[in-house]
């Protein structure tokens, strides 16, 4: 199929003003009446084209005639009708099959046909899998939808908006009516219906609207939503206070299900969750779920205003909403927990999934350009690095400027479709700033890699920081231009002091602490009055989505790490030293920043004073081996996973297996199952001393794990114990994932973990593993948790594993990759995206990893999706 551009967006001929849907639900066959008021722009000649897919049409009637075949065409996913006018009612009738629907798209089952529930996933095109519409996101109109269905098999009737009536239809048959105040894309139509239970609480809006707030699960769920719910309530005022956003309508439904091919989709009114987002409870989730429930549910609350009430133009504007709506929860994270844990967990997230996918062949810009399925879009580049984006706007106008330009923007737009252009427009506007050019960022893929080289000159007292940047030519973008890049910085003397700045240009003091704007390809910035040559602390916070080369001695990254009140920045000098050492073991030689590395942890780890246990754990936590991996021009992922080991091992042994393991009592004897934030500090740093113990003492390590085990309070520190077994391939392995198996085999997340932890097998031991869970009778190609759990966690968590050298590992994922494909082509196609970085594998794998994908341009048709992921990893 042809691309879709950008440029050739145009204003819809055809608006709906009002949509009336009613739904008799059936598991096996759905009949869906939809009657449409139609507008029509009569400065455009168009007919009127509505999508519809897989639909079985039954019957059409325009302004309440019967239309014959000669009066319509329904070819390639559209429907177009003759003879419509500006103010006509279409109505049509289809039947759909929900049990028959795997791709979890449009009207669906969840769970076994005798007990499950039908929902509906519309984001980005499901609606017309549902119903004959304009199914795009710049049609917006007000719904009314009528559900009706059996009671006793769907004794809950959901839909979004409010509730305007509901009763008792013949035959042991129940209706319910759900009117929509708000004008809405049909992307963010959902309904539910099914066997569900509730739980509820009243909610008062600061503006004094109050509001029904309620979780739906299946019955053997639904007390694990009491976290969720202290969640949400959380995030409702915290809008309010930071945003002033209040909530809009009577009921605020959130339902859970275990089939979901998203992490939770923001309808209006009725937010639908993959359980593994809403769920929690200590005795099945690690403290880190249990952040990412709540991050979560502040997010599809927060689209509330930043994606419905104000929504995107067409799909390319995606990082609209996006973007803006992870920054949002990113804010809204750090106030609940720390700060600088959360900028550390968000970069490390950043440099993970979205600077490889901007190095590689699916590099794409925050606001892409063309695509052939936008489901494919759903990315890090345009959540993740959308929301860095967002962060450097919102650094450039500093807290109140960004909250004027906020209110701006959702006033502006409110009950809009918005583009980028709005809301760098509402942005400046509100405070006298052109923002604009920061629009490049949005076009152009790649990470931009920026370069800091200092010179002092003692006779002037003046220190000269000479900046320059340059970003790669990616797919489709051969010339790159120059970015404004704000840079947050300090200067530091050599006893660890933060030094005033006296910055020329500018003619009053700056504090210590002070944002430069590199816009040009190089410029160079003066800083006066400095007595001795400084050391930089750049990017501080992590001001621009960038690659730094600060050219730091290990001596002064060393300095960095044990002064900067920054901690984000803190963390940053331990991975710059980090990789530096890293940069050592593999090319042997000097040694100065693996020994400065080991020893300025090592004075950490001793130091009495310093009583933060979770900054701790992530100093001690060199980069990941995808992040190392990114650091070679040719990537052997074996060898990058032994110099990381190695790496740990110097570290481990410098501290000292006897400190570590005194470490680990002093920790363990605090254990608990509560999720306050020093507990929580507790469990990670435990975790984090036990796997530095499992590379120098294995044998003992191990015997504590085991222990650790079987005495947990909590999935974190038994997932913990259990992760380092499996890792060492540990002889007490065997029993503790039989018990595992054993005590979970009831519930779908945590036997999820179960698959995962095994994927973590050293070597060449993975492969073998992961194709016996795959024989496993828990084992289901139709569930996108555990194919994620299973093939997701094995190929991006263990690259080691996954990368075999014989290319066994690509050609087994690539066999898996058609059968999924037929089942549910989003989850084929995002699985897909593990193969992004094949070209820069060392030869033989490299060539292996070729073959295996283009295994798949042969043969059977693809989906679109897995055929456009393909070809452009191909490229
Ligand atoms: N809109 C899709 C799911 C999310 O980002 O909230
Ligand atoms: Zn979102």
């Amino acid at each position: 199929s042809a691309p879709i551009l950008l440029s050739d967006y145009r204003a819809p001929a055809w608006q709906v003003e009002q949509i009336e849907l009613d739904f008799d639900l059936g598991i096996d066959a759905t009949q869906v009446r939809s009657c449409l008021r139609l507008r029509r722009d009569s400065t455009q000649a168009t007919p009127l084209c509505l999508d519809g897919e897989g639909l079985e049409l039954l019957t059409i009637m325009l302004d309440g005639q019967l239309l014959s075949p000669d009066d319509y065409r329904y070819a390639d996913n559209v429907l177009e009708i003759d003879h419509a006018h500006d103010g006509s009612v279409l109505e049509t009738r289809v039947r759909l099959n929900p049990a028959a629907n795997t791709a979890l798209e449009g009207l669906y089952l969840s769970g076994p046909r005798e007990s499950g529930f039908l929902l509906t996933q519309c984001e980005a095109q499901g609606f017309r899998h549902i119903t004959f519409f304009p199914d795009q996101p710049d049609v917006l109109a007000s719904y009314t939808v009528t559900l009706r269905a059996d009671r006793a098999r769907f004794p809950v009737l959901l839909a979004g908006g409010n509730p305007d009536g509901a009763g008792d239809l013949d035959g042991g048959r129940h209706w319910a009516r759900f009117v929509d105040p708000h004008p809405k894309p049909s992307y963010l139509f959902a309904l539910v219906a099914g066997r569900l239970e509730k739980i509820g609480r009243e909610y008062v809006t600061a503006d004094g609207r109050p509001v029904q707030l309620v979780i739906w699960a299946e019955a053997d769920a639904i007390e694990r939503c009491h976290y969720a719910m202290d969640a949400l309530e959380r995030s409702m005022r915290w809008d309010e206070q930071a945003y002033g956003r209040n909530y809009d309508l009577d009921v605020f439904h959130v339902v859970a299900t275990h089939d979901f091919n998203m992490g939770a989709m923001e309808n209006k009114g009725l937010n639908i969750f993959n359980a593994k987002y809403l769920l929690a409870d200590p005795d099945s989730t690690t403290d880190d779920e249990y952040r990412a429930v709540e991050a979560v549910v502040a997010h599809e609350y927060f689209h509330n205003w930043s994606g419905n009430r104000v929504t995107c133009r067409d799909w390319f504007q995606l990082s609209l909403k996006e973007g803006l709506t992870v920054f949002r929860e990113q804010q809204f994270s750090a106030d609940m927990n720390s700060p600088a844990l959360k900028r550390i967990e968000d970069v490390a997230l950043l440099r993970r999934a979205q600077f490889p996918e901007d190095a590689g062949p699916l590099a794409h810009p925050v606001r892409p350009a063309e695509y052939r399925e936008i489901n494919n879009f759903y990315t890090a580049t345009v959540y993740e690095k959308g929301s860095e984006l967002v962060r450097m706007l919102a650094g450039r106008l500093g807290q109140a400027g960004f909250r004027r330009g906020m209110d701006r923007y959702f006033e502006h737009n409110d009950g809009h479709a918005a583009t980028l252009e709005d809301f760098l427009g509402a942005l400046g506007e509100a405070n006298d700033i052109d923002l604009m050019p920061y629009l490049a960022w949005y076009g152009q893929a790649g990470t931009p890699r920026m370069k800091a080289r200092g010179h002092y000159d003692a006779a002037q007292h003046s220190y000269t920081l000479t900046l320059t940047q340059h970003t790669l030519p990616t797919p489709g973008q051969a010339h790159k231009r120059a970015l404004p890049i704000p840079v947050k910085l300090a200067l530091f003397a050599t006893d660890g002091r933060m030094l005033p700045l006296h910055l020329d240009g500018h003619s009053n003091a700056l504090g210590d602490e002070h944002v430069i704007v590199l816009e040009q390809a190089e410029q160079s910035f003066v800083f006066r009055n400095i007595d001795a040559a400084p050391i930089p602390s750049l990017l501080r916070g992590f001001s621009a989505p960038v690659i730094l080369d600060g050219d730091y001695a290990p001596t002064e990254l060393a300095l960095l790490l044990r002064h900067d009140i920054d901690g984000f920045n803190r963390w940053e000098a331990a991975q710059q030293l980090a990789s530096r050492a890293y940069d050592a073991l593999r090319d042997g030689g000097d040694t100065t920043a693996l020994t400065a590395w080991c020893d300025a942890l090592a004075e950490l780890f001793d130091d009495e004073l310093f009583a933060d246990d979770a900054l701790l754990a992530d100093l001690l936590s060199p980069p990941g081996e995808i992040e190392l991996a990114e650091r070679e021009q040719v990537v052997d992922p074996a060898r990058v996973h032994a110099l990381r080991q190695e790496l740990q091992q110097r570290l481990g042994a410098r501290i000292g297996a006897g400190p570590l393991l005194r470490r680990y009592e002093a920790l363990a004897a605090q254990t608990n199952r509560q999720l306050d934030a020093s507990s929580q500090a507790q469990r990670r740093l435990k975790r984090r001393v036990l796997e530095l113990l499992a590379l120098i003492d294995a044998p003992a390590a191990h015997a504590v794990a085991a222990g650790q085990y079987q005495d947990a309070p909590s999935m974190t520190d038994r997932l913990a114990a259990l992760a380092v077994l499996v890792r060492g391939n540990a002889p007490q392995a065997t029993l503790a994932l039989a018990h595992f198996r054993e005590r979970y085999a009831g519930d779908p997340l945590a036997l999820d973990k179960w698959f995962s932890v095994q994927t973590q097998l050293p070597g060449e031991l993975t492969l073998a593993r992961v194709q016996l869970l795959a024989g496993d009778p828990a084992f289901t190609l139709k569930n996108p948790n555990r194919v994620n759990a299973l093939f997701g966690a094995w190929a991006r968590s263990n690259p080691a594993g996954f990368h075999r050298a014989d290319g066994a590992g690509y050609r087994w994922l690539v066999q898996q990759l058609r059968p999924l494909d037929a089942l549910n082509p989003q989850v084929a196609a995002r699985l897909a995206t593990v193969l992004n970085g094949w070209k820069r594998l060392e030869p033989v794998r490299r060539e292996a990893a070729r073959s295996a994908i283009s295994s798949l341009t042969t043969g059977p048709e693809l989906s679109r999706n897995l055929t456009e992921i393909v070809q452009n990893i191909l490229g």
